[in-house]
This record gives C-alpha cells, structure tokens and sequence, in this order.
C-alpha cells in the first residue's frame, strides 16, 4: 500500500485573522494535490512527517535578524536542503498569507514540495497596490449624463458573475495586489437604500437585494485575500427619482441642502452596510469651486461617514483615498486632515496615457507636494489612450514608471487602470477576449514593480523569459516575445507626448491625426501639461521648425530624434515577433494577436513618422514659401496613408474598435459622436478623411503649381468667437471642426472646413425638426 507523504502544519499564533486562514487553506489545497495529507499537530504524530511552520512575527521560529526586516506584507520561506521542516513568516497576517500563496504557487509549478527553499520578500515598496474596475459603459445611456450607470445585471453581468470575481480575485492574489477599486458615479443608489430616503433607489427591488448581497459577498471575497475593496464616486451626482422629485439636474455644480442631506445619508448607509469598504471621493467634476468641494469633502461626505459609524459602533476610520481631479487636493486636503485621520491622495501618473517615466513640471510639484502632505500618496495609471486598443507588456517601460512614481513623484500607492477600462471585462479585439487573459502581463508588471521596481535587472528578464515560456512554449520564443513587447511599447509613448494635442482621451492616438492638426495644434485646444510635464524636454513641431530655419541649436527631444526612434524600436518589435513565431508552440492564436498588435503598432508609426515629415515640411514652407517644400509633404503624406491602410487592413477583422470611451467627449483626431450615437471609432471609418486630405492637399498644390493658387488657407485667421447662450431645449453647442457631428438625429459629421470657421462654436439641432421649421423637437 502506497502511504501518504504527510505535513504537520503548525501555526503561530493559533487564533489566525481571515487572510491567513485562506492563505493556509489555498497552501492546504496545493499540498493536497501533490499528494500529501495535512495533520494539524505539533509535535508530527506520524514518524517522517514534513513540519510546515507558518507564524506572524513569532521570535521562536523566526531568526531575531529576520524579524526586525520583515515589513508588513514581508515574508520569508525557507526549507534546508531535504530537511524535514518548511518555516513560512509573515512580517503580519498578510505577509504569511503570501507566503502561504506563494509556496503553494511553488508547489503547483513544481508539482512538488520543493527541497530546497530560501525566499525573503521584505514587504512591498508601495503599500497600497490595486486595479480599476469601471462599472461605466462605452456609451452614454439615453436621458442620462456621463457616468451614471445603475447597476443592473443587463449593464453589468459581470458583477453578478461570482466564479469571475473568484478567478479575478485568485489573480490579483498571486499578483499581491492589496486593493480594488471599483469605479461607478453614483453607486449608492445601487447599493444602498437609507431609511431616510427610501425611495430613490435607481434599480428594482430584486436587483437591489442581489446588489446588497453580491457586493457583501465581493467585500468579503477581497478581504479573504488581504484585499481592501473601495468604492469611487464623482460629486455632486443624484438619483435621477429624487433629482426630479426637487426638480434639480442629476449633476449639481454647487451644494444644496437637499443634496447635502441625501448624500450625507447615502453615505452613513453604505459605511453601516458595507463597514470594511474604502471610499474614494471625486470631488469634480460636477461640483466646482474649492471652497464648494472643501465643504462637500468635510461636511457631507466625511460627515457621512462619521455618522455611519456610529451607527455600526466602528471605531476603525474607513479609509478614504481623495481624488485630484478637477480639484486642488493641496487646498483642500489640510482641512480634511484635521477632521479624519485615515485620509489618503491620489493622482494620475501621466494624464490618461502612458508617455513617460520622466514626469516633470507642475504636474511632478503637484504631486510632490501631495506626498509632503503626509498621507501616503497614490498615482493613478489611469486611462490609457494612447496605448489602446492594443497590447502592452513592456516591463521595462512599466520598471522605470514605477521608480519614478518612487522617486520623482514620492508617491507609495499604485492606482491601476486595464488597457480597455470602459468595456470591462472584455478586450476590444473581434470576438472579444477577457482583460485577464489577454493582459496578464500588463497587470502582473505593475504589480511585480509596485512590489519592488528595483530588482536585478538580470533576475528580472529571466523572470519575464520564464513567464512567456509558460505561455508560449519555448525559451527562444519567449526572448523574442519579450524584446517585441518592450520595444513596440516604446513606440505610443514617444509619439503622443511628442506630437499629440493632449494626454486626455479627448484624443485616441491610434486613429491617427490630421495634418492640421499637427501644423496648427492650437486649433485644437492643445493641452501643455502633455509636452511641459508628461514629457522629457524638448520641441514641438512649430518650434522645431522655427529653430532650424533660423539656424539655432536644439533642444532635448526633437520631432526627428523621436521619428528615428520610433521607426528604429517599431522595426526591431517586428523583426523580433517574426524571429519568434516558428518558436512558438503553446498558445498559437494568442500568439498571433500579438504579432498583428506589433504589426499595427508598426504601422501606426511610421504612419506619424509620415506624418510629422509632412508637418515639418508644411511649416518650413511657411518660411521658405518653396512649392518643393509642399511637394516633398505631399510625398510624405501619401506614404502616411498609405501605413493608415496597412493599419486599417491589420484592425478591419480584428479589432471591434479603437478606443472603449466612443462619446462626443473624444475629438481628436474628430469627434466621437454625439451621445447616444458613438462614431469614428476604427479605422476603417477614418480611411476616408485621410483619403480626403490627401487629395485636397495635392489639389491645393496643383493650384499652386499653376500659378492659380487657391486661397493660402493658412493665412486665413479662424474669426473671432461670439459669446452665447443655447436656449432652445434639445439644441446643443458643440466644437466645428472636422468630424464634429451636425445635427441631433443624424449621424451627419463635417468633412472639411473653412479655416475661418476652425475653432468656433456651433449649435446642433435636430434636422428633422429644423425641416419642420422648429427649432424645439417635434414628436
Ligand atoms: C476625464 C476623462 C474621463 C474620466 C475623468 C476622471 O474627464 O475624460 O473619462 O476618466 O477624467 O474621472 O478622471
């Protein structure tokens, strides 16, 4: 008979907090599956047994040295050769919960107890490490305002799908991510119901009784894995039922009292409801005004939250994490302090996009004071548009923006966002895949560097090489796979803190730009905080210009150093996916996706690359007035086109769309619609405004060729702005420009522009009613 290898596990001290059980339950069940039985006694009742001992701290079992470097969330694992005792020691109840985690990955790789174990993790760099999860949508639903999205099962299915949180859970686990953050305006009318306001519930009854129990059920889930769940929410947004009841909007820009007795309530409830749930409060961008906002942060929602802990008899502050966005968390934070104590900051790393890990400027003071302030200070790798839709695993890249959020911005928090945050939990690409599996690496990356940034650089590529083995088959492979994803990552960066109008999803960067828009940005109300703080000095493409005509020296990055490098990393990522795919031998269509992604990413560069060599050859001709200087862009710009189709022939069958937020809110490089109506959201609808401008161009040169030139429309100044007012109801103002969609019920977008017009305001209005001869809606 075949006897059972048995471990005789001994804990310290026995009385265990959640996380530790679960880690010890998840460290059992590995043990199990490579065969051994557990026996929970000290000393091993059977002769030859393996001692597993795990403690929190304990001075006899862990070396007095050890002791005092273990952090919170440290662990140590050792096991002498062969000998017959495992020690795991937690530096606190979540460290030996990794430890437990972390061995039993050990074991289900190994598929063994191993015999020789000597780990130290000392505890993470950065103490609060989490991803984003949106309960928002790519679309605004009809009658509502951006972010208000009730949470029901037909919005939101995956919330209500347990085994997903489970294995979404188990993945931020391994990953030791210790907090979500799950986004929503308004939940509390999902999640709660206040005996002073019962009735303004968004969601039926039933829905509201599942909400209450899956959101108690997520609490607890994340809880059992040292994870800390905390709820977003924007100010000042009501339920529409009460909205209506006082006639008020949904969204408030100033307090009132109505608002403020709602939502100090709301609050109170949620804490009594949900007592070990954070908050994060953004205190825009509804709500204006920093002295509105100071009252708003301390006398409702802290206010709130204090009442509802009386109510639960918590003596333990929530944590509260304060946004800064459309807000001055310097101005308002001191006063905040004063009155609660577990008060965190946070604030986005680069903008809505991922350009550098050189932050400077006023946006580096901003969060340098921040981090001075006292509370632990978090950086929020928010939206990504300039990465989406495509993938990204540049470790590298990743490293040295987690150093410097260390070092450059004091921040010890990292804020997560996925690559596709408006469509979670699915990937863009056609049919969707899930965000988990597709982008492992990204989430693993932050997490691995939120832990530590500063590990051997050596250690580290092994590291990554072994991971892309177990994904795809082969060591060389892997290599390979790892040199394309860090060298295509360099590629969206460069260009957009380079040649973009702004970091904001205001603009997606794959779709490409305009040449207007890179002639004559300030068209486009360029945002300087991209180039002066989420960018390595340097020139723009004006300036640029302008230098070199007049023969002066240049500084830092340049429009051509940036094309050199950018054409030089996309050509390496491609010959390097390439070198790897006859090395390939697990997971073949995975790998495939990846191999376009890198194509793509190719040719959207050299599609800038293009592009830019137009744009300076277009501003030197505004110099030189040299027809060779518009025939040389001409030649650049059809060499841009033509990496535009090679990349909308890459995305046509494999990409549902480009960018996850598809509202009027994006406008470069055109509009994404009017609400309710998303357009302009792949490539294959933008081919023919590039077509377009390219054969106006070529006209335009013709003309000039001729001696019968057409109006030099870049002499023509935009005229001047008008205030207004819209008063009709149903009409709106909206931006003119190229891609701005005209009227309310048609899909209608302008196509090309007189330059007097580039910039002002307009007033959509429904066609159908304006050829009614109505302005106001006719039914
Ligand atoms: C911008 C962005 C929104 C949202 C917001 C925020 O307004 O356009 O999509 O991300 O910032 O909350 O930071």
């Amino acid at each position: 008979m075949q006897v059972r290898p048995v471990i005789s596990l001994v804990v310290y001290p026995s009385t265990q907090a959640t996380r530790l059980r679960s880690g010890l339950n998840r460290l059992s069940d590995a043990l199990r599956n490579v065969g051994f039985s557990i026996a929970d006694v000290d000393p091993p009742a059977v002769t030859g047994a393996l001692k597993l001992t795990v403690s929190v701290r304990d001075p006899v079992v862990g070396a007095a040295g050890l002791l005092t470097e273990l952090r919170p969330e440290g662990f140590a694992i050792s096991r002498d050769p062969e000998a017959a005792e495992i020690r795991i020691i937690g530096g606190d109840s979540s460290g030996a919960m990794y430890g437990c985690v972390e061995l039993a990955r050990l074991i289900q790789k190994a598929g063994s107890v191993p015999n020789r174990l000597s780990i130290v993790e000392h505890g993470p760099q950065f103490t609060l490490r989490g991803p984003a999860i949106g309960l928002q949508k790519t679309f605004i639903l009809p009658g509502r305002k951006v972010y208000e999205y009730p949470i029901t099962p037909e919005l939101f299915p995956f919330f209500y799908d347990r085994e997903h949180w489970t294995e979404y859970l188990d993945f931020l686990w391994v990953n030791r991510f210790n907090t979500l953050f799950l986004w929503s305006g308004h939940p509390f009318s999902s999640l709660v119901r206040s005996s002073e306001y019962p009735d303004v519930l968004e969601v039926d009854e039933a829905t509201f009784h599942e909400n209450v129990r899956t959101y108690r059920w997520l609490a607890d889930e994340c809880d059992r894995r040292g994870i800390w769940l905390v709820q977003s929410f924007y100010s000042i947004l009501l339920p529409q039922p009460l909205a209506q009841r006082h006639g008020l909007d949904t969204q408030l820009s100033a307090p009132n009292e109505v608002a403020a007795d709602y939502t100090r309530n709301a609050i109170a409830a949620f804490v009594r409801e949900y007592p070990n749930v954070g908050l994060m409060p953004c205190l825009g961008e509804a709500l204006v005004g920093i002295e509105n906002q100071k009252f708003w942060l301390n006398e409702v929602i802290l206010a709130g939250i204090k009442a509802g802990m009386a109510a639960a008899g918590l003596t333990e502050q929530p944590p509260v994490v304060v946004r800064t966005h459309a807000t001055d968390a310097r101005q308002i934070m001191p006063a905040a302090l004063k009155v609660y104590r577990n008060l965190y900051t946070e604030a986005k790393f680069n903008g809505e996009s991922l350009t550098t890990w050189e932050p400077r400027g006023v946006r580096q003071s901003l969060h340098q004071a921040m981090s001075a302030l006292g509370a632990t200070h978090v950086v929020n790798v928010h939206i990504l548009a300039n990465l989406e839709p495509f993938r990204y695993g540049a470790q590298r890249f990743i490293r040295k923006c987690m150093q410097a959020a260390r070092d450059r911005l004091g921040a010890r928090g990292l804020h997560l966002y996925p690559l596709t945050f408006w469509d979670w939990p699915f990937s863009p690409d056609r049919p969707p895949l899930r965000q988990i599996d597709r982008d492992w690496i990204w989430f693993e990356s932050w997490a691995r560097y939120a832990w530590n940034p500063d590990i051997d650089e050596h250690e580290d590529r092994n590291y990554w090489i072994t991971r892309l083995t177990e994904h795809f088959g082969s060591a060389g492979a892997a290599e390979r796979i790892l040199n394309a994803y860090n060298d295509a990552g360099e590629c969206a960066p460069r260009l957009l803190r380079r040649f973009g109008i702004t970091e904001g999803n205001r603009q997606t960067l794959s779709l490409g730009m305009t040449l207007d828009q890179l002639t004559a940005p300030e068209k486009y109300r360029p945002f300087p905080e991209l180039w002066e703080s989420q960018s390595p000095p340097g020139e723009r493409l004006q300036e640029f210009v302008e230098r070199e005509w007049k023969k002066l020296p240049h500084e830092g990055e340049t429009p051509v150093t940036i094309i050199s490098e950018v054409l030089d990393f996309a050509s390496r990522a491609q010959a390097a996916v390439e070198s790897a795919a006859g090395l390939v031998t697990l997971n073949r269509p995975e790998f495939e996706r990846l191999r376009n992604d890198v194509h793509c990413i190719a040719a959207m560069s050299r599609c800038y690359a293009a592009k830019a060599k137009a744009a300076i050859a277009v501003l030197q001709f505004n110099f030189s007035r040299d027809v060779a200087d518009l025939e040389q862009a001409a030649e650049h710009l059809a060499d841009s086109l033509q990496h535009f189709r090679t990349l909308e022939a890459l995305t046509r069958d494999t990409y549902r769309y480009a960018n996850s937020m598809q509202t009027g809110q994006r406008k470069i490089p055109v509009s994404g619609g009017s609400e309710g109506k998303p357009v302009n959201f792949h490539w294959s609808q933008l081919l023919e405004l590039y077509e377009q401008e390219l054969g106006d161009f070529q006209r335009r040169i013709a003309a000039v060729r001729s001696g019968r030139p057409e109006a030099d429309e870049t002499t023509i100044p935009p005229l001047p702005k008008a205030d207004f007012r819209v008063l009709s109801p149903g009409a709106q103002r909206y931006e003119v420009q190229i891609g701005a969609v005209v009227f309310t019920d048609r899909p209608a977008v302008i196509l090309s522009l007189a330059p007097e017009l580039a910039g002002l305001q307009g007033i959509r209005f429904a066609h159908g009613s304006a050829a009614a001869g109505a302005l106001e809606p006719v039914e």
